[in-house]
């Protein structure tokens, strides 16, 4: 068990499996409160109360028992994708492969965090390798499609490790790049452009043929989306996209798909665990949270021509408020010269 002092608030690995495992409540009690003691100096800063907790319907762990058969799993294997003592490989070393694992169990957890072990690794050397994976939480699942494997225009959060450059051969960006996107069902993702018109944000992430485990974390916790890494084999947390205003309808399915094409990878997840997390919300918003979100968005994702428009005056407005002053003009000139018709009308009285 890590209380591993990182420096982001709120990170630290998980309550080991061994605790849930305890038969004694009460002993079970004391371990996990002792460990959240320990632990709170990762996520105390904000004064938020966090608790974690494994929840197993929705992860996915050696020895993978029943993984993609019909009676006992939570998960549905796809295309190439198979199950081994040490991982579930999506795709292997190989050219023009799809692979993928879904949930099978529709996500009704507000606020939770994910973690995703997993390794990359094959011969093809650097940029000669491809083309990476991607890890979802959609409204669709088990579907083919040019997005790692998964569908385009998707709907929900998609996570893609792009290991190789499609647009960038000028080496502005290091591979692999880590970027994330939440598609509303009408957003496409460039794949010649390695994501970028629509992505929230992301990271290098030196992650293929390294000797030490790599892992990612995605977060979602009041609306906001976190992303952190641990690549580097120190068992730390390092931030590589972080975002508020984030909204996520409930019911959607975790996945993980991986492609190949002219060059390939092995595409290994080692295990995805999600941790439930407990967080207070004031009154207000509790009141927020309880409009149903329908539709995934993203706040500063809005067009910023709309929210120029409703704080000042559009062309419209413009143009009506110039209409008014017009119309002011032309009813004060026709005031002026009905008085000024009967002021010469009297004073003509007066001289006859
Ligand atoms: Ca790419």
């Amino acid at each position: 068990m890590a209380a591993s002092m990182s420096k982001f608030k709120l990170s630290c690995y998980p309550v080991p499996n061994i605790v849930f495992n305890m038969r004694n409540a009460a002993m079970k009690l004391f371990v996990v409160t002792f460990l959240l003691f320990l632990t709170s100096q990762c996520h105390g800063d904000d004064g938020l109360e966090l608790d974690e907790f494994l929840k197993r319907e929705y992860s996915l762990s050696k020895p993978y028992q029943g993984v993609g058969s019909f009676s006992s799993s939570h998960w549905d294997l796809m295309g190439t994708a198979m199950v081994t003592p040490e991982h579930v490989r999506l795709t292997p070393d190989l050219q023009s492969r799809v692979g993928a694992v879904w949930s099978r169990i529709p996500f009704f957890i507000r606020d939770w965090e994910l973690h995703v072990h997993f390794k990359i690794h094959g011969q093809g050397k650097k940029n000669l390798n491809g083309d990476g994976m991607a890890l979802w939480l959609t409204k669709e699942r088990m579907q083919n499609g040019p997005v790692f494997g998964n569908m385009n225009l998707f709907t929900g959060l998609g996570v893609f490790v792009d290991t190789y450059p499609n647009e960038d051969k000028s080496h502005e960006r290091v591979f692999p790049y880590i970027s994330v996107m939440v598609g509303n069902g009408t957003l496409s993702y460039d794949h010649d452009r390695d994501g970028r018109p629509t992505e929230l944000g992301g990271c290098t992430a030196l992650v293929r043929n390294v000797n030490h485990d790599t892992l990612l974390l995605i977060r979602y916790m009041k609306n906001r989306l976190t992303v952190m890494m641990d690549v580097d084999g120190k068992r730390e947390w390092r931030e590589c996209l972080d975002v508020p205003g984030v909204h996520m309808p409930l019911g959607y399915y975790f996945g993980a798909s991986s492609v190949t094409g002219d060059l390939s990878d092995n595409h290994d997840v080692i295990s995805m665990k999600l941790y439930q997390l407990t967080v207070q919300r004031s009154s207000q918003e509790e009141e927020e949270d309880r409009e149903e979100v329908t539709l995934p968005s993203v706040d500063y994702m809005a067009p910023p021509q709309v929210e120029v428009a409703e704080e000042g005056m559009g062309p419209v407005g413009r143009f009506f408020a110039f209409l008014i002053a017009v119309m002011g003009l032309c009813v004060l000139a026709v005031v002026g010269v009905v008085l000024y018709g009967r002021w010469k009308e009297r004073s003509r009285k007066r001289f006859y």
